[in-house]
């Protein structure tokens, strides 16, 4: 069976953020093959601060998408990611299967693409320089396009009026 492409979406906002990014991704070799990688993005927290190091890469995997969960989980738990009962907590890594190309899946444990994908620039902003082209499979619009759409969402405009 040939591999599936999925992109993983890694954040981290205690700790040394762009090393946990780092040894993270090398702990990704277990789980496929790393194909391409976006750059390290520093972004403003939704939630409580401090600010976010994000950052996505394509992994090639012969993982269902479970065991891949399982997988991206354990590499959580060595980081000392602790679950907290409300989301948005800050954390020194997430790792979250972003999209998953050919495939949807609404599961208890798993919804791919990730639902909140099309909502953060953190997410598209480093999505779109690796995998620009991509089509999110619900919304039939390319990743591109959908983090156009959000920087025109985010308007602000400076007026010609003084204070
Ligand atoms: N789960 C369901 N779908 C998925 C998926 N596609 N990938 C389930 C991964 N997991 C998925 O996740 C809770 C459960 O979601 C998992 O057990 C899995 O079965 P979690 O990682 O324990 O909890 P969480 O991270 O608090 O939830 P989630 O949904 O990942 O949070 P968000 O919505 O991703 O928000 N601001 C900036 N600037 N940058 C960030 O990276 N991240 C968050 C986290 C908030 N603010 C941020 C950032
Ligand atoms: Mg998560």
């Amino acid at each position: 069976m040939s591999p599936s492409r999925v992109y993983i979406g890694f954040g981290a906002n205690l700790g040394d953020r762009l090393a946990t990014l780092r040894v993270a991704a090398a702990e990704l070799v277990g789980l496929g093959r790393i194909v391409a990688r976006s750059s390290v993005w520093e972004t403003e927290a939704i939630g409580p601060p401090p600010d976010y190091y994000n950052a996505v890469v394509a992994l090639d995997t012969e993982l269902d998408p479970e065991p891949l969960l399982d997988g991206l989980q354990r590499i959580e738990l060595r980081h000392g990611r602790e679950r907290g009962v409300a989301r948005d907590l800050p954390r020194t890594l997430d790792l979250d299967i972003l999209l998953w190309e050919g495939r949807t899946l609404s599961t208890p444990r798993l919804e791919v693409p990730h639902p909140r994908l099309q909502e953060r620039g953190f997410v598209l902003e480093p999505l779109a320089e690796i995998a620009a082209q991509a089509v999110h499979p619900l919304l039939h619009r390319t990743i591109e396009g959908l983090r156009d759409d959000l920087v025109r969402a985010r308007r602000l405009r400076r007026l010609q009026e003084s204070l």
